[in-house]
């Protein structure tokens, strides 16, 4: 299509641009890693989001350039952040259960001599579930090699809690639709009780997405989240942004 080879073309090009959205302690307000998300600034019909192009690149076949170009950015925009400043990167299901991947993915670190600790690998759970076996080798291969791994959206993908509970990840992301209602909906409430809880006895760290109000921060930090990424902390913005929101 049209799409597919414009998209070929930026990647070509340096087209594309990566965004940072900081992760932040909660309480305290202090950045301790970002989420890296893909920008399209297409010139002739204006941004274009990376949810209508990421399922594009992997139709077809375009995510691997996609997924390299994103890492390379990420594995750039680290050495001018802070050390104690981590990098996510989504992988894309397509990629998850490739036996590959995790090879791929800590040469690449070894090559730009980054230590482990500092990339973290989120997959989501709809991801995983689709070949739980597969996702979990790749996963248990990073974590070895120190990456941190991190389920994403989740409570959308339907886990089965046996997959969960042997699953090598560091961090569950609990989906920005849950967050929405936390304040409002009890029901949210209960569900954001109950994951929280599971993390817990997984030993498993936990991550509200989509906080956006004062009066949801208050609520998951009393329910013992801290950690929370949203527009009321900061959207995605460039590195050289949180290099000087790190500062203060
Ligand atoms: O940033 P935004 O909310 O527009 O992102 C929309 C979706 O695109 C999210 O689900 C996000 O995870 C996904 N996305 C953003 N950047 C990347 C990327 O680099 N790789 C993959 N696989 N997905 C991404
Ligand atoms: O699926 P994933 O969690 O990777 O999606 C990240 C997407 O969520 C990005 O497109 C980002 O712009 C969006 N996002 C980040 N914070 C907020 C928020 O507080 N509210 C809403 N509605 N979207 C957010
Ligand atoms: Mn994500
Ligand atoms: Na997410």
């Amino acid at each position: 299509t049209n799409v597919q080879q414009h998209l070929a073309r930026a990647l070509q090009t340096d087209g594309l641009d990566v965004h940072y959205q900081p992760v932040v302690d909660m309480d305290t307000r202090h950045i301790l890693g970002v989420e890296a998300l893909v920008r399209w600034p297409e010139p002739s019909v204006g941004p274009v989001s990376p949810s209508e192009f990421v399922p594009i690149a992997e139709e077809s076949g375009l995510i691997g350039e996609m997924t390299e170009y994103v890492l390379a950015r990420c594995l750039r925009d680290l050495a001018t952040l802070p050390p104690h400043i981590y990098i996510a990167l989504n992988m894309s299901g397509y990629s998850l259960p490739r036996p590959e991947t995790a090879d791929w993915l800590i040469e690449q670190m070894r090559r730009a001599s980054v230590a482990p600790e500092r990339l973290c690998v989120e997959v989501t759970e709809t991801a995983v579930m689709r070949h739980p076996a597969a996702a979990a080798q790749t996963l248990s291969i990073l974590r070895n090699f120190g990456v941190r791994t991190a389920l994403d959206d989740f409570g959308t993908g339907a886990s089965s809690l046996a997959v969960l509970r042997e699953l090598p990840v560091d961090l569950i992301k609990i989906d920005r639709s849950f967050v929405r209602g936390v304040a409002t909906e009890p029901r949210d409430l209960s569900l954001i009780k109950a994951v929280i809880g599971l993390a817990d006895d997984f030993d498993m760290d936990v991550l509200a997405e989509g906080v956006e109000l004062e009066a949801q921060r208050s609520l998951l930090l009393e329910q013992g989240c801290r950690k929370g990424q949203g527009f009321l902390f900061s959207p995605a913005v460039p590195a050289s942004t949180i290099a000087k929101l790190a500062q203060r």
